[in-house]
């Protein structure tokens, strides 16, 4: 017996904690943390539930194995197995057919969160020539990235430091759930020394907890408490008047803009008070450094997901807390291979983009937006990852497939998602869904969508497969690992796929590597980065630089910021003319309606949040795990024990949560809270109900999405941001269980 111990990494979260495998003739008989390797941590390592299941997912019953095609009819789950060569012939053949009849943009993609590498799926579309793959780029990280390039010229980085971070503010975000590794660490750390936190959620998280202040905000109103707070720090003269003068564009029409958010204004909108409010500006200004992190509190409101961002650049800007210890930092050039390279944007030709279907209606998340700003970025040899940047917006796409509108969609290529629990709107998703004439999922396991395909390709994951983290290359930060056996039963890597299909479609010459490992290291090489040191190491970092717009760049001149003005933008000549108002423009009529004050609402209409992290599940992801389902077994709905008795509701009723979109079910639970706000978990399934029609593993009973909506109509603007948080919804009590 031959026995190897091998460096690899797990890959159930963005973490990617090395792993150190003991491989007995090919097969892993063990595996145990590498203490020598970032981020390790006997306390996350001991704490996080899912690395403990890689064997039982790796070798188990519940992965797919063998490539499948539908023999029934759609939705009937019944697949048999085929060869590869079958799989590969038959959907190439029909995605020529279809391109041939249609032109390549009926072709589209769905991708997930970050679970795997997308820019082999990314380089085949650009090569194929359609420009329409959706996933989650509305709702998730875009947001943030387009608003920090556009504002302040490139991406940044939150810069928590011992001793120098005074204030720590977390927005909107919940790492005792979402994260539990060295983020949370770190805070828990944080929480034992000076450094002030504070959190602005409407829900008393483990994380608010921790905090030294919480802020219960009236969900979906934030903007509104950033502009009083901007409004506060500017009338009191408290801002940077040195670094504004010099480093930022629109101070005065800023100064105007936010005379009418006086705090007592703020107060009544927001359900915070007044003096909470005037103190927080206090303790923001005179701090020598203050870091904000935001997350998907704030990125999921429709548009005031966009004022909010731009509000909390205008905030660190006046107080001069950019690229500067303890705050944050602006990003660099990555020195490894971009993923814009790697995904091979310059195959996409003009005439494919002109068939995006975003131009006009998302003026900035399109091509021709991501072009105007990468003209700014480029002064700095930056770019954007183009398919993450310019994802088209689902709505437009279910609505292509369903109506033929203004070209049909026929065909889609799902990989890593599972849309008809984690895209909004279910009802469309599967009616679009079904409407197609071809679609093939690239998956781990059986799920509701996969029940749906017309083939299911089974691809490697943890352990087989190498990954490289890079961050859409917005950062000069990369990190991942090998795998540490061949690819079990029949499962292929997902470039090979690509690939593959690419070769029956011409495109062989295009692809210059030929294997997912190769062009990783091909990526990494740029950086001098060895394949025996990524082994060993797994990273990539250099030590951050602060105020780097002071340094000289060519002819004695400074750096500046890589933006429309060369300056920060408090004020955007681009945001106004991409319609969004050369401020933040908020929304706020319809948050009011309910009542933002710390009183309880009579009537039965609540503000909904719906996308609750939980560990151990990530998603709709471990639900078919028995040992999680046995520590967390049921969907929740939270709310405060005062606003449900109002409502008649006590604690482990099951509800019925519903508004005009739809209803699902879950069980109540108590929390500290804002008042007239639920919040309810997703991603929820249960994978041991029959997987086919019209069941579909139960994927309606306790689907949030079933009460959510991507509208177009409703959230057109700059990027088309719909709303899973600051929703409305009634609930009411049930009598069945699940
Ligand atoms: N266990 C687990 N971890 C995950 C995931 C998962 O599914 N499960 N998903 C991963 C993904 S894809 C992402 S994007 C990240 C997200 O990570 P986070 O951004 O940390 O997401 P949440 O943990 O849901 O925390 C969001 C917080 O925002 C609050 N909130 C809701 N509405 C509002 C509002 O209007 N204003 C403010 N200020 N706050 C509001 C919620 O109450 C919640 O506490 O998590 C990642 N990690
Ligand atoms: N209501 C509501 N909806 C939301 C959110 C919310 O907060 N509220 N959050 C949104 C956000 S921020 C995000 S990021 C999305 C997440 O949405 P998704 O990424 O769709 O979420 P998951 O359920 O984690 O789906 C992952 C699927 O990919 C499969 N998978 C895992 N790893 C791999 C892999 O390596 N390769 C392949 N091919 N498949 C793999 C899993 O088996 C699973 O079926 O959900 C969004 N939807
Ligand atoms: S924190 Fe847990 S799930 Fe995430 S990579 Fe590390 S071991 Fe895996
Ligand atoms: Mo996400």
């Amino acid at each position: 017996m031959t026995t190897q111990f091998k460096r690899t990494v797990c890959q159930y979260c963005g973490y990617l904690c090395g792993l150190i495998a003991k491989v007995e003739d090919g097969v892993v008989s063990e595996l145990v943390p590498d203490e020598t390797r970032y981020p390790y941590s006997k306390q996350i390592m001991n704490g996080c539930r899912r690395w403990k299941t890689i064997l039982e997912d790796v070798y188990g019953e519940s992965r797919i194995n063998y490539p499948l095609r539908r023999v029934g009819k759609r939705g009937s789950g019944e697949f048999e197995r085929i060869t590869w060569d079958e799989a590969l012939d038959e959907i190439a053949e029909k995605i020529e057919s279809l391109s041939k009849h249609y032109g390549p943009q009926t072709i589209a993609s769905a991708i997930g969160g970050p679970h795997t590498v997308y820019w082999p799926l990314h380089r085949f579309m650009n090569i194929l020539g359609s420009p329409n793959n959706m996933g989650i780029g509305q709702i998730c990280w875009n947001p943030r990235i387009w608003t920090e390039t556009i504002q302040l010229g490139w991406t940044i980085e939150p810069d928590i430091q011992f001793g120098k971070t005074e204030v720590l503010m977390l927005w909107g975000t919940n790492p005792s759930q979402s994260d539990n590794s060295m983020f949370w660490r770190t805070i828990l750390k944080l929480a034992k020394t000076d450094t002030k936190i504070i959190a602005v959620d409407p829900v008393y998280t483990q994380t608010a907890r921790k905090s030294d202040d919480w802020l219960a905000i009236t969900p979906g109103t934030d903007p509104v408490l950033l502009l009083a707070l901007i409004r506060e720090i500017i009338y009191e003269e408290l801002y940077d008047k040195d670094f504004v003068s010099k480093y930022c564009y629109g101070f005065d029409e800023l100064k105007t803009y936010v005379d009418s958010y006086t705090l007592q204004y703020a107060a009544d909108v927001c359900g915070i008070a007044a003096a909470s409010i005037q103190k927080l500006a206090h303790t923001l200004a005179h701090a020598q450094s203050f870091c904000i992190v935001s997350g998907r509190g704030v990125d999921q409101l429709g548009k005031n997901t966009l004022a909010t961002h731009r509000s909390i650049n205008i905030l660190r800007a006046i107080c001069g807390q950019i690229d500067k210890p303890g705050a944050c930092v602006l990003n660099t050039k990555p020195d490894f291979v971009s993923e814009l390279s790697l995904e091979m944007g310059e195959e996409l030709t003009d005439e494919a983009k002109s068939f995006c279907l975003n131009t006009a209606i998302t003026p900035l998340q399109c091509f021709k937006g991501y072009e105007e700003v990468l003209g700014y970025t480029q002064k700095h040899e930056l770019a954007l990852p183009m398919r993450y940047m310019t994802s088209a917006h689902p709505d437009l796409v279910f609505k292509a497939m369903l109506e033929h509108e203004p070209y049909p969609i026929k065909a889609l290529i799902v990989q890593a998602t599972n849309p008809l629990l984690t895209y909004a709107n279910s009802e469309q998703v599967l009616s679009a869904l079904k409407s197609l004439d071809l679609l093939v999922c690239l998956e781990h396991t059986m799920t509701s969508t996969t029940a749906l395909a017309d083939y299911i390709l089974p691809v490697t994951g943890v352990l087989e497969r190498p990954m490289l983290q890079l961050h859409g290359g917005v950062a000069n930060l990369a990190y991942g690992g090998l795998a540490a056996i061949e690819p079990l039963h029949e499962r292929k890597d997902e470039y090979d796929v690509y690939y593959e299909l690419g070769k029956r479609l011409g495109q062989a010459d295009k692809w210059p590597r030929k294997t997912l490992k190769e062009d990783i290291l091909y990526c990494l090489e740029k950086a001098h980065v060895t394949e025996e040191y990524f082994e060993q190491y797994g990273s990539y970092a250099q030590a951050p630089q602060y105020y780097k717009y002071l340094q000289e760049d060519g002819e004695a001149k400074l750096r500046g910021f890589s933006t429309y003005s060369g300056k920060i933008e408090l004020a955007s000549t681009l945001f106004e003319n991409l319609g969004a108002g050369r401020l933040p423009q908020v929304e706020i009529e319809e948050y009011v309606e309910i009542g933002g004050k710390n009183s309880i609402n009579q009537s039965p209409r609540l503000h909904l949040i719906s996308g609750n992290r939980k560990q151990p599940y990530n998603g709709s992801m471990y639900h078919n795990r028995k040992q999680f389902r046995e520590v967390y077994p049921h969907p929740l709905a939270t709310m405060s024990a005062d606003t449900a008795h109002v409502l008649g509701l006590d604690e482990g009723d099951w509800v019925e949560v519903s508004n005009e979109v739809g209803s699902a079910r879950f069980k109540l639970a108590f929390a500290r809270m804002a008042p007239n706000v639920v919040s309810v978990d997703y991603g929820w399934w249960y994978p041991e109900q029959e997987l086919k029609e019209p069941s579909f593993g139960g994927y309606k009973e306790s689907n949030i999405n079933e009460l959510t909506d991507c509208d177009i109509q409703i959230f057109k603007g700059v990027i088309g941001t719909w709303k899973y948080n600051a929703l409305r919804c009634e609930i009411k009590k049930v009598h069945t269980n699940i």
